[in-house]
């Protein structure tokens, strides 16, 4: 069976594909990716501390972030919004399978304004997202989303993939590809210019990196190395909480961020505008290199 739904409290759809000895896991709520393992291996971080219940975002795995990024300030019309929007924390519908042999396993999510009644009121536009999550037998794991504007009036969003990867020892890692791109230092409140190629992590990091039109990111997770390829997504945020961050979050364990890092592809920095019956679609694809 290439891909179980699971019902349940915390109802999930698995994802199987021998030929590339690989798994995946997705939870209806948040659409959130939960888990990918190659081998049994699991190259996902998802906090021992997460809440699965539904009650809060997951911490961990990758949450979608859409159609606000952070938190917008007032009088912005986003200001009504919850820190990462809304999509990660409603219930996604399973569309079901939309390929199933054995190079490829993909299934498809759904959500739409109509379904997000508790929080229709804080962003009332008329929308559907679909997000394909895909595993391929040359061993990569893709997701895609789509966003479609199924209203009259235009309407502007952010959106991320909010991926946790996980590492053997954060004092290892290595993030590779953001050379001489600029970004928002989130920390210190400042902007930059990355001067390294090769990123590594040893406090507190919370960047924005805008408008990286290298679409190769790497990351060295220590014992095991990590590609992303991107597709129309701008921008790159790199995040890793530390020590006093990770303190401050009670679904994350104190020691949990030596084994993560956060590369998150997104179109964060500047709002992308949709007009009536426009659609919008970003894709990434990881791979174990
Ligand atoms: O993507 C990095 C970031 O924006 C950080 O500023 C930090 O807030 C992180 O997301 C996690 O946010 P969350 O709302 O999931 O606690």
């Amino acid at each position: 069976m290439p891909a179980r739904n699971i019902e349940g409290s915390s109802p999930k759809i698995i994802l199987e594909l021998p030929s590339a000895r690989a798994s995946a896991e997705v939870s209806l709520y948040g659409a959130t990716v939960t888990s990918w393992k190659i081998d049994g291996r699991e190259l996902l971080m998802v906090s021992k501390n997460a809440i699965l219940d539904g009650s809060k975002a997951i911490r961990g795995g990758i949450p979608i972030v859409f159609p606000q990024f952070g938190v917008a300030q007032a009088p912005s019309p986003m200001a009504a919004l919850p820190q990462h929007g809304i999509a990660r924390i409603s219930t996604w519908e399973y569309l079901g399978i939309l390929t199933d042999n054995e190079k490829e396993i993909s299934v498809r999510f759904g959500l739409k304004d109509t379904q997000i009644a508790k929080h229709r009121n804080l962003w009332p536009n008329s929308f559907r997202l679909h997000y394909t999550v895909t595993l391929s037998s040359d061993g990569s794991f893709s997701q895609r989303l789509n966003v479609k504007n199924e209203g009259s009036d235009t309407f502007e969003f952010n959106t991320l993939l909010h991926t946790y990867f996980e590492v053997s020892d954060i004092s290892k890692v290595k993030v590779r590809g953001l050379k001489n791109f600029s970004f928002f230092d989130k920390v210190h409140a400042q902007r930059g210019i990355e001067k390294s190629d090769s990123i590594t992590i040893a406090e507190e990091v919370d960047r924005v990196y805008e408008k990286v039109d290298n679409n190769t990111i790497e990351i060295d997770c220590g014992d095991h190395l990590m590609r992303i390829e991107k597709n129309n997504f701008k921008d790159v945020v790199v995040w890793n909480p530390w020590v006093d961050k990770s303190k401050q979050m009670a679904d994350f364990g104190d020691e949990e961020y030596k084994h993560m890092i956060c590369v998150e592809v997104g179109n964060v920095a500047a709002y992308h505008k949709l007009r009536e019956g426009e659609s919008w679609e970003g894709r990434q694809t990881l791979r174990l290199i």
